[in-house]
């Protein structure tokens, strides 16, 4: 029988699904200006003083901060020295749900990091490994403007353009691959102009 929501369920490699047009990119937006009017975008360093590309923000119980002191996650936003803006209902219910949708029942995320990212940003590769929970998927929601995303996996060097609603989840082996966000190409999005947006649920504690 034809099933048109599994049709959008697409894995790609091992640990490694894509959800496409999974996520109601405006929505979610309205959501992330309310929180970055709490804790605003800013860049943070890399150990040796080096602003990082991407301006970041968070919600939820921890947030990811890198600074002088090294990369780590933190209850407080340095920046307002208060709690960071906790989770939107909707944004642990769209995790939870992608992630069952990719096979990961029961995922609750402790943090979620977002990226901005300007025309000619991106990310350079690296692995995310300051959670303690390795074991928990990352769910990753692409907002704006589309990039290309590059992950190592068992099948090589897997390449994917990231568009606005796009969700994937990481789990298993994908989880602790080698990845990048190339530099993001011009262009112009209804909702949020020449940025793309990225938020990684993730469990950090
Ligand atoms: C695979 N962000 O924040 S999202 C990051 O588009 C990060 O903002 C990119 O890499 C972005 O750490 C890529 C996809 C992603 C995020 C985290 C991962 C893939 C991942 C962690 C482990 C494995
Ligand atoms: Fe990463």
């Amino acid at each position: 029988m034809p099933d048109l929501f599994s049709s959008a369920i697409e894995p790609l490699a091992d640990g490694i699904v894509l959800l496409r047009g999974f996520a109601d990119g405006s929505a979610l937006m309205d959501q992330v200006e309310a929180l970055a009017s709490i804790s605003p975008f800013r860049h943070m360093t890399t150990p040796a003083g080096k602003p990082l590309g991407a301006a970041m923000t968070n919600c939820g119980p921890r947030g990811w901060v890198g600074d002088t002191k090294g990369y780590r996650y933190s209850a407080e936003d340095p920046v307002t020295g208060k709690p960071w803006p906790p989770f939107p209902p909707s944004f642990l219910r769209l995790a939870g749900d992608a992630a069952a949708a990719a096979g990961f029942a029961g995922f609750v995320p402790d943090a979620c990091l977002i990226n901005r990212y300007a025309v000619g940003v991106g990310m350079g590769q690296h692995r995310d490994r300051d959670e303690l929970d390795r074991q928990a998927p990352i769910v990753s929601v692409s907002l704006g403007l589309s990039a290309r995303f590059a992950i190592r996996s068992e099948k090589g060097l897997l390449s994917l353009l990231l568009e606005d609603g796009d969700i994937v989840v990481f789990g298993g082996p994908a989880r602790n691959a080698d990845h990048a966000l190339r530099p993001v190409p011009a262009g112009h999005h209804p909702r949020t102009g020449s940025y793309r947006f990225n938020l990684t649920f993730r469990k950090a504690g």
